[in-house]
């Protein structure tokens, strides 16, 4: 250890176990310059912190670059949080910021890593080996999300480690410019008691022991001990700044490019003619009243709703499907070309989120273009249960590493269960799951609709519970007779009068036989039902109002073809999907 001692006050101080870069307290009768000096020191000490915190997340975007962009740090925590989300907040996280909640929790996880950078650089004016320290641990909270990741790769640690390894870097050279000109180097934690013989003057506080880290070579100035290395802080902090915007851009081209492949694959798919194509929505399928969602969802407006902070994108060409497991008497393996030169199958089917509540946005109908899952499952072999075979549950893992389960006996019952290659005419898009997703009728996303597909095993029920199951919702979730009203919207103000009432309802694959609205729970009025296109799909319905001024409460319920009628029964989305009575109050003028 070099030990370096003070030139203008020699340093006869035990350790007092204070360590500190801080300037001493000015002499009684100090200067107001000292003490906006320490001032200008704190802020800069935070700034140092955000600084390294830059630097470390420009590095590892760099190095995910190079690996992949689910590898970030910040992605990486992001899922792992998403992971960990009790099911109850992740409900409540998709219902308020919609599909707005990945950016928010990235953007909390910004804010939150700024504030402890900033922590960190104040810290290390006093405690600049515990400041330093703080930096690496970081790097270790992003490591052990990559790695506790459900679809990790060995290499993903790796935009973490080295970020760290750049953050604490930037960071020493950072704090150590701060260093008082006085103190030419950084003070020991543990420094050694070999200076104990002498008595600790009380003021000024005494100078402590250092190991020999120089800070910049400033000139001996002789000037008071609150001034330091001020061109050389500028420097290395327009330095990091700059190296922090340089490696996070090209980070960001690199990952934007890893995407490229992927798309030229989902350009050069020209979808055959199906070989059982949908027949024409009727014509009476959208009834058009204004403020009314379109029968037919655009890919655009579909509702998202995933796990995944980077949307995966999958290169067609290299992508392998693999069918296994129980009573599949030997693996089987599809390309992407051997889907596409199947016969096809064209459905107009509506998709529902579990975690739609009661009058939510979570649902939306599209064509779908795809293989009839039945018969690859008859072909590898599979036969459902109520014949005899093993398997009641077919385990669908996706690239992102989402798990979906769905009974064989659902898939394999007649109603029309896809792979799924187009959405209304067009490769499926990227966030909807391309190259190839599930599409099953009648359940609900979660146990059904895996996005982005890679494996498909059959199982049992008793033997593995797919990702939400594990997180508490219910393994086997069919899809709940619900309607909505569309128009008017909540706390509208129509004129008095016709008032056209208007919205859809869905029991997919049991299909809808009435729905009905009353006002101020009146008398049920029974709605003008647009044509059915599928019972797969959810039907638009229609009530002319007569309406008069005042608050009006209007309510809506479903009656699906088995005779089930909608339950006024209040539950929430957890375990298996929200029922209740959707209603609307507006305001007659
Ligand atoms: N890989 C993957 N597939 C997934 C999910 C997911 O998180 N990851 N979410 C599921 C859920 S909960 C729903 S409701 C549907 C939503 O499909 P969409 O985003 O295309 O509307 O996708 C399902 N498939
Ligand atoms: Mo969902």
């Amino acid at each position: 250890m070099t030990r370096v001692t003070d030139d203008d006050h020699r340093s006869h101080s035990p350790e007092t176990g204070t360590q500190q870069i801080l300037p001493p307290r000015p002499a009684p009768g100090g200067t107001g310059a000292g003490t906006a000096a320490r001032v200008l020191r704190v802020a800069l000490a935070g700034l140092s912190g955000l600084l390294a915190g830059a630097a470390a997340l420009g590095v590892a975007e760099l190095v995910s670059g190079a690996v992949r962009p689910q590898a970030g740090p910040v992605t990486a925590v992001g899922g792992a949080v998403i992971d960990r989300t009790p099911p109850a907040l992740k409900d409540y996280a998709v219902r308020h910021f919609g599909t707005n909640d990945k950016l928010v929790l990235q953007l909390g996880i910004v804010v939150v890593l700024a504030l402890f950078a900033i922590a960190l650089g104040v810290t290390a004016l006093r405690f600049p080996r515990t400041g330093c320290a703080g930096v690496p641990a970081f790097g270790v909270i992003g490591v052990a999300a990559a790695w506790s990741r459900p679809d990790r790769h060995d290499l993903d640690v790796l935009p973490s480690i080295v970020g760290a390894l750049a953050g604490t870097a930037a960071f020493w050279v950072l704090i150590t410019r701060l260093a008082p000109r006085s103190a030419r180097s950084i003070p020991h934690e543990e420094a050694s008691p070999e200076a104990d013989e002498t008595p600790d003057p009380p003021e000024p506080e005494p100078h402590k022991e250092e190991v020999g880290i120089p800070t910049a070579r400033a000139p001996r100035d002789g000037g008071t001990r609150t001034s330091f290395d001020r061109r050389g802080f500028v420097l290395a902090a327009a330095a990091t700044a700059a190296a922090s915007a340089g490696t996070g851009v090209v980070g960001r081209v690199l990952n934007d490019r890893s995407g490229a492949a992927a798309r030229a694959s989902r350009a050069a798919v020209v979808l055959p003619r199906p070989a059982s194509p949908a027949p024409p929505v009727p014509a009476g399928a959208d009834l058009h009243v204004p403020g009314a969602h379109p029968f037919l969802t655009p890919a655009g407006d579909f509702y998202r709703v995933d796990t995944a902070l980077v949307v995966p994108r999958v290169d067609a060409t290299a992508w392998r499907l693999r069918l296994h497991g129980l009573g599949v008497p030997s693996d089987v393996t599809y390309t992407y070309d051997d889907l596409l030169r199947r016969d096809l199958i064209e459905r107009d089917i509506t998709l529902t989120c579990v975690s739609n509540e009661v009058g939510g946005p979570y649902v939306g109908n599209a064509r779908w273009i795809g293989v009839r899952l039945a018969d690859l499952l008859r072909e590898a072999g599979v036969r459902p249960p109520s014949r005899g075979g093993p398997a009641d549950q077919i385990v669908a893992r996706s690239v992102d590493g989402m798990t979906i389960g769905t009974p064989v006996e659902t898939v394999m019952d007649g109603r029309d269960a896809m792979l799924a290659l187009g959405m209304n005419g067009q490769p499926l898009p990227f966030a909807h799951g391309f190259p190839v997703r599930v599409v099953v009728p009648g359940l609900y996303g979660y146990v059904s609709a895996c996005k982005w597909l890679r494996d498909l095993q059959l199982t049992t029920f008793d033997a593995y519970d797919a990702y939400w199951v594990r997180r508490t919702w219910s393994a086997r979730a069919p899809i709940k007779t619900e309607s909505r009203i569309d128009t008017p919207k909540p706390f509208a103000t129509p004129k008095a009068g016709p008032v056209p009432v208007a919205g859809v309802a869905w029991a997919q694959h049991r299909g809808i036989a009435r729905v009905q609205v009353r006002v101020d729970g009146g008398p049920w009025h029974t709605a003008r039902l647009a044509a059915e296109d599928s019972a797969d799909t959810w039907r638009q319905w229609m009530w002319q109002w007569d309406a008069t001024p005042g608050s009006h409460t209007l309510e809506v319920r479903a009656t699906d073809r088995t005779g089930h009628t909608q339950t006024r029964h209040r539950v929430g989305t957890v375990p298996d999907g929200a029922t209740g009575w959707h209603s609307v109050v507006v305001d007659v003028t």
